[in-house]
C-alpha cells in the first residue's frame, strides 16, 4: 500500500491525474483507456478480466457467460481467440519462435474445484489451452511437456499444423543476423493472455496461454503454464494472472501470492501491488523488465499493477468492456 500511496501522491503532485476526478481517458487503437487510480474498483458478475487489449477474447468469454455457460468454458473460449489470431505474435498461431525458429507454446487452465491442467513446450498445435484442459480432464497429471504433450494431443484428436507464419519467420530471420540474446521483453509489446472469469453462479476459472519470450533458448518454459505463477484461482477467494518476463514471475509465484494476499483481506489492487513490490525488492534488475498482474475477487472487485508503465488490462461485464491502464511502480 505504501507504493499505492506514493503513486497517488506523485500523480497528484505532477498533475498527471486530477485529485477531483481520478479517472481519465486516453485513446489507444480505437479503444478508450481508463486509468485505474482507485484503491477498490468493482464490476457486477458475471465478468471477464484479461491482460492487455484482448477485447475479442473477453467478448468471446463473456458470450459464454451470458448464455449461463460455465466460467471454465468461458476462459477456454476466450483464450482460443488470440491463439487463433496470426496477428497476435505472442500467443498460439503466429507466435514468435524460439532462437532455433520453432514456435513453442505454454498454457494452463484451472477450474472452480482447483483442478488444473497445463502444457509446456508444446509444438505444432494452434490451441494449447484446449490441450491443457484435456490434461486436466483426461489424465491424472497436471503438466505434460514437449513430445509427451504432443503425443497426448494427437491421441486426443487435435490437429497437428504449422503455426509459424511467414511474418514471424521473416522477423526471426532478421533477428538471426545478430542473434543477440536479450531475454528482456519489449515492455510495451506483450500480448500473452491471462484471463479470469466469474460465471452467473459466482464460480471462478482462469487460463493463461502464450508463445513465451521471443527468441528464447530452446526448451525454455516461462511462468504462463505454471499454476500459481502465470495464473491461479481459488473459488473461495478470486483469481489472478500475470504477464511480462516469466522468469521474474516464477521467482515469486506471483498469481498464487496475489490470491493468498486477497484471502488475508487485501483488495485485488493492493495484492497486485504487493506482488509487484516483491519483485522490485528482490530483483535489482527489475528496472529493465516488465511484469504486470491483474486480480479479481469473488465479489467482482478488481485491480492491476505493473513494474513499468504500459500495462493495460480489459474487463467486461453486463455494462460492456473497459480497457484499463494499470498504475505502475516506475
Ligand atoms: C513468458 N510471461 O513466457 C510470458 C511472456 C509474456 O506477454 O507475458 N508476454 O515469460
Amino acid at each position: 500500500m505504501l507504493n499505492r500511496r506514493k503513486f497517488l501522491r506523485n500523480s497528484v503532485l505532477t498533475g498527471a491525474i486530477s485529485p477531483i476526478a481520478l479517472m481519465s481517458c486516453q485513446e489507444n487503437e480505437g479503444t478508450s483507456i481508463q486509468e485505474d487510480n482507485q484503491d477498490t474498483q468493482s464490476k457486477t458478475t458475471p465478468l471477464v478480466i484479461a491482460t492487455w487489449n484482448n477485447v475479442g477474447a473477453c467478448e468471446a468469454a463473456y458470450a459464454v457467460l451470458n448464455k449461463k455457460g460455465s466460467a471454465l468454458d468461458a476462459v477456454e473460449a476466450g483464450a482460443k481467440v488470440p491463439e487463433a489470431d496470426p496477428k497476435d505474435q505472442s500467443v498460439g498461431y503466429g507466435g514468435r519462435p524460439d532462437r532455433d525458429g520453432k514456435v513453442t507454446l505454454d498454457a494452463c487452465i484451472m477450474d472452480k474445484e482447483g483442478n488444473c491442467g497445463s502444457v509446456v513446450f508444446l509444438e505444432d498445435f494452434k490451441h494449447p489451452i484446449s490441450v491443457a484442459r484435456k490434461v486436466m480432464e483426461e489424465t491424472p497429471h497436471v503438466i505434460l511437456a514437449g513430445q509427451g504433450a504432443k503425443q497426448f494431443a494427437l491421441a486426443q484428436g487435435f490437429q497437428e499444423e504449422n503455426i509459424l507464419t511467414d511474418q514471424s519467420k521473416k522477423e526471426w530471420e532478421t533477428w538471426k543476423k545478430d542473434a543477440a540474446y536479450q531475454p528482456v521483453i519489449n515492455i510495451e509489446n506483450h500480448d500473452t493472455i491471462g484471463l479470469v472469469t466469474i460465471d452467473a453462479e459466482g464460480d471462478i476459472a482462469g487460463a493463461c496461454t502464450t508463445s513465451g519470450a521471443a527468441y528464447k533458448m530452446r526448451g525454455r518454459v516461462g511462468d504462463s503454464p505454471i499454476i500459481g505463477a502465470g495464473m491461479f484461482v481459488d473459488n473461495e477467494v478470486g483469481g489472478a494472472a500475470a504477464t511480462g518476463l516469466g522468469e521474474a514471475v516464477l521467482k515469486s509465484l506471483g498469481s498464487f501470492l496475489i490470491v493468498e494476499l486477497m484471502r488475508q483481506g487485501m483488495s485485488p489492487q493492493a495484492a497486485c501491488e504487493e506482488a509487484v513490490m516483491r519483485i522490485v525488492r528482490k530483483q535489482p534488475d527489475h528496472v529493465n523488465l516488465q511484469v504486470g498482474y491483474l486480480a479479481v475477487d469473488k465479489k467482482g472487485n478488481y485491480g492491476g499493477f505493473s513494474i513499468q508503465p504500459g500495462f493495460v488490462y480489459y474487463i467486461q461485464d453486463e455494462n460492456g468492456g473497459q480497457l484499463i491502464k494499470a498504475p505502475s511502480h516506475l
